[in-house]
């Protein structure tokens, strides 16, 4: 058996059980890296992990990464040579609502994973940062050099993260790649909260017959990322042997949600009218990037459109239902 260049590689995803990290931790075992993945369940599940506990190279491992104590026990007894870091509050608002936890989730665990990494000799660090970064953006498309003015206590606390890690590696040799995550979507991705990612609500609404409600007119942009896109990204940046920076990880095109609905309506044509409600609190209207440095640093370039994303997303969920169905009925 020919063996993976990859397979001495050890690498520690926390938050391997959510929606982003179990993609990652399935894209790290398919290039042949061996995998140890950490998680507390409270947001992310098992089942997202179906696929690579099947996985003689996967290890999963439950605990919080707000203690030393998992994250010390992973490191002494799998001695990763690269960590991926996901693990967080991902929500804004309750960001907003919970400040204190959203520091010790998105700040002080990102200075426990750089303990980790100092005190245990690991060679990089991936971290899952966010276009939040940037707050409501004054001119677009929005590059790594963008003014930083975030306008939640979450996107404040990712680049705390980012400068954190960034100035811990310079000063202990290691290596820090921050990723910039645009908006991102596809199987797997939360749906059940009014504050989860809009496209896997408006699926949901779709698959369920209902029409969808856009707070706004409608005209807002997002640059919407294949989560197949992102898990290969965060690959690359462990396997891609660049030096610490930051990168944003974006298609490079703005696509309105009056597009998506568009999408939409040609997988559902029998959708119901759009209800357009007030807009958001806090609610950008456009975001767009540009991917420059994970194309130049990564090798990085997108290779899922919103068009394709959109319907392979719908075409997971819809099989989805049917295999439950199918199970039901047995
Ligand atoms: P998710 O909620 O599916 O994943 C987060 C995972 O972290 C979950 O499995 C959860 O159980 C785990 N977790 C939470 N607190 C923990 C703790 N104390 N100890 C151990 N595990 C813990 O969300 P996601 O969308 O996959 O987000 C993953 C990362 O990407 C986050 O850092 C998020 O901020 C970032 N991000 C996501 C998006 C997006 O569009 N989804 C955009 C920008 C950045
Ligand atoms: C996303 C992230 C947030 C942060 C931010 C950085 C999610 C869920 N949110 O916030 O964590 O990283 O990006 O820029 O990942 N909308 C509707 N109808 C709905 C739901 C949403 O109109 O039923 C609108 C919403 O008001 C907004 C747009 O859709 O204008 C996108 O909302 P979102 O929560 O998916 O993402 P965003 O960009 O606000």
């Amino acid at each position: 058996m020919i063996r993976s260049k990859h397979a001495q590689r050890m690498v520690l995803v926390t938050g391997a059980a959510g929606f982003i990290g179990s993609h990652t931790v399935d894209a790290l075992l398919a290039k042949g890296c061996r995998v140890v993945g950490l998680d507390d369940l409270s947001t992310g599940s098992r089942l997202n992990l179906a696929l690579a506990l099947r996985d003689p190279g996967f290890h999963f491992v439950m605990g919080d990464v707000t203690k030393d104590a998992p994250l010390i026990r992973v490191a002494e007894k799998f001695r990763p040579s690269a960590i991926i870091h996901l693990a967080a509050l991902v929500s804004v608002q309750k960001s907003v609502h919970d400040p204190v936890l959203n520091f010790e989730l998105n700040v002080a665990a990102t200075h426990r994973i750089a303990e980790i990494a100092r005190r245990f000799g690991i060679a990089r660090v991936v971290y899952a940062s966010s276009a939040a970064v940037y707050g409501d953006p004054v001119r677009l498309p929005l590059s790594e050099t963008s003014p930083t003015a975030p306008i939640s206590p979450y996107g404040a606390a990712k680049l705390a993260s980012e400068n954190l890690l960034l100035g811990c590696a310079r000063t202990y040799g290691y290596t820090a790649r921050c990723q910039r995550y645009f908006n991102v979507y596809g199987p797997r991705q939360y749906a059940g909260s009014p504050y989860a990612g809009v496209l896997s609500i408006f699926a949901q609404r779709c698959l369920s017959g209902r029409g969808v409600e856009i707070f706004g007119d409608g005209n807002q942009t997002r640059d919407f990322i294949a989560v197949r896109d992102v898990a290969r990204a965060n690959v690359l940046a462990v396997t891609a042997g660049c030096n610490s920076g930051v990168a944003n990880i974006c298609t490079g095109k703005e696509t309105s949600l009056r597009q998506i609905v568009c999408m939409l309506r040609t997988h559902f044509p029998s959708m119901p009218p759009v209800v357009f409600s007030v807009g958001r609190h806090g609610d950008i209207q456009r975001s767009l990037g540009t991917c420059n440095v994970a194309r130049r640093e990564l090798g990085f370039v997108h290779r899922v459109p919103v068009t394709r994303g959109l319907g392979d997303y719908l075409a997971s969920l819809i099989d989805g239902a049917s295999s439950v169905r199918a199970k039901m009925r047995r």
